[in-house]
């Protein structure tokens, strides 16, 4: 039996450009959808705001400063012994409107000295190419993803791309967690997974549908591309595995869980095995949901499937039918709610953590579709504290990432998984996604910089980089 990681295993670490770059409005790159957010907090949600306003906080405008500060932060990644670096094309810097006809050569020019440092360290890029920067544009004229012609938009940036920098990227993955705009849970990942903004009298399973399936064939058409322009490109999807446990064993339960995972599955089911699954095209049947589609991009979607599963895991969700037990309701399962898992608990922001989770869900990707995986995202936000002395002591980061990287030990070492590598997330501090803050903090590398945008935007290790930079040295075999 092997005993430890191979040789090779990716240990790397996540963001993605919105998040970390700033220079918003730096050499040509057009306004994002990211731009237009404002900070919210711990429970308070962003706003979208028509465009660019003034007087409004915007907090991925300077973000932490990446666009300038990239040489020393690689040194950084560099002294932990990163192999792998995930982050994003912010396609603005681009295509600055979306619709251009020719990519702006400023933003391609960053992304050629970003990936010839990282390499010049020895640090492998791993790319997504649409991590919630989708240039506004595309919504103003077109609606964003849910409009057909933006697939071709999507097509000509990812091929700009690919083309470019086919000698230095070999990693890539087209849609950041495509399936989160699957329920109604979280209605701002219909804005950031597809530029859509629902209007009145709209039929909103319709719109997140036909917007998925868009862009799932618009990642048929660049993964088959890709593998024109460069046939070693390895090209993935990008999930959000977040687990539905039946709450009992009811039966009901566990059905009532099945039905929301294939919420979930229809993503990965298409890109993987490049079919829509039965089970959607009943529902859709059922619902009278009229999604557009023709005989050819059906073609595409059997040409274009992917190599890898890359995939985000945070936390599991429980779900029941119990009438006495209170909860959010759920689509698919009329009498199914969403409710908290008495066996575990949640961050300071709600998060339920479960390690677990992560060896099950590696086990029940691997057992679906025997392909390679990529956890490329997993990770504790925190409120850090920086002590007298200057250091910062993070044992919740170090227990929430040693937990979890041992089921993930388990799922290859016992169980026999595919795994190519572990990216954690937000390995430098950076604008949490949901709230905005800076101070929703997951790095082992701190910022200097608060909720309202003050500090001197300095970088400090934590005693989880220490921690992490062992693990690594090790290939894991201290965990
Ligand atoms: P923040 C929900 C569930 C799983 C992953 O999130 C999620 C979300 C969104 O809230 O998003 C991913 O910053 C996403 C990243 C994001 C990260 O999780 O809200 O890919 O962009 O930053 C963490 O704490």
């Amino acid at each position: 039996m092997e005993q430890s990681f191979s040789k090779d295993f990716l240990w790397g670490g996540a963001v993605a450009a919105h998040q970390i770059e700033g220079g918003w409005d730096e050499d040509g790159k057009g306004v994002s959808i990211a731009d237009v957010m404002t900070a919210g907090g711990n429970g308070i949600p962003r706003k979208i705001t028509d465009g660019v306003l003034e007087g409004e906080n915007y907090p991925n405008h300077e973000a932490i400063d990446f666009y300038h500060r990239y040489k020393e932060d690689i040194a950084l990644f560099k002294e932990l012994g990163l192999k792998a670096f995930r982050t994003s094309i912010n396609w603005a810097r681009i295509f600055p409107n979306g619709d251009d006809t020719e990519p702006n050569e400023a933003g391609l020019a960053f992304y050629d000295a970003l990936f010839d440092e990282l390499l010049k360290n020895g640090i492998e890029p791993i790319v997504t190419l649409s991590h919630f920067e989708i240039p506004y544009n595309l919504y103003k004229t077109y609606g964003g993803f849910k409009n057909k012609k933006v697939i071709d938009y999507f097509v000509r940036y990812g091929e700009t791309v690919m083309e470019r920098y086919k000698e230095k990227v070999k990693y890539w993955m087209t849609f950041n967690e495509i399936n989160n705009q699957q329920d109604g849970e979280y209605d701002v990942h219909l804005w950031t997974n597809s530029a859509v903004i629902l209007e009145e009298g709209d039929n909103k399973e319709k719109i997140i549908f036909q917007a998925g399936l868009n862009e799932l064939i618009a990642s048929a058409k660049v993964v088959k591309k890709g593998h024109e322009i460069n046939p070693s490109f390895q090209i993935g999807c990008m999930m959000a595995y977040v687990p539905v446990y039946p709450y009992s064993s009811n039966p009901d339960d566990l059905m009532a869980a099945n039905k929301l995972m294939h919420r979930r599955f229809f993503y990965s089911d298409i890109h993987v095995r490049g079919e829509i699954p039965t089970y959607t095209l009943k529902k859709w049947e059922k619902e009278g949901l009229n999604i557009e589609y023709t005989d050819e991009e059906l073609q595409v979607l059997k040409e274009g499937t992917v190599d890898y599963v890359g995939f985000s895991y945070y936390m599991s969700n429980a779900v029941t039918t119990l009438p006495d037990v209170k909860g959010n309701a759920v689509k698919d399962y009329p009498s199914a709610k969403l409710v908290s898992n008495p066996y575990i608990q949640s961050s300071e922001w709600g998060w339920p953590i479960d390690p677990v989770g992560l060896r099950y869900t590696l086990n029940l990707i691997y057992e679906r579709y025997q392909v390679p995986m990529f956890i490329v995202e997993n990770g504790f936000g925190a409120y850090d504290k920086v002590e007298e002395d200057g250091k910062i002591c993070d044992p919740y980061r170090i227990d929430y990432l040693k937990y979890h990287m041992s089921e993930m030990k388990k799922a290859v070492l016992e169980d026999g998984v595919d795994l190519m590598g572990y990216t954690p997330w937000g390995i430098i501090d950076i604008v949490s996604f949901g709230s905005g803050e800076m101070e929703k903090r997951y790095g082992m590398i701190y910022v200097d910089k608060d909720n309202q945008g003050n500090g001197t935007l300095e970088r400090r290790k934590k005693e989880s980089f220490t921690w992490y930079k062992n693990i690594i040295a090790t290939n894991g075999e201290e965990l």
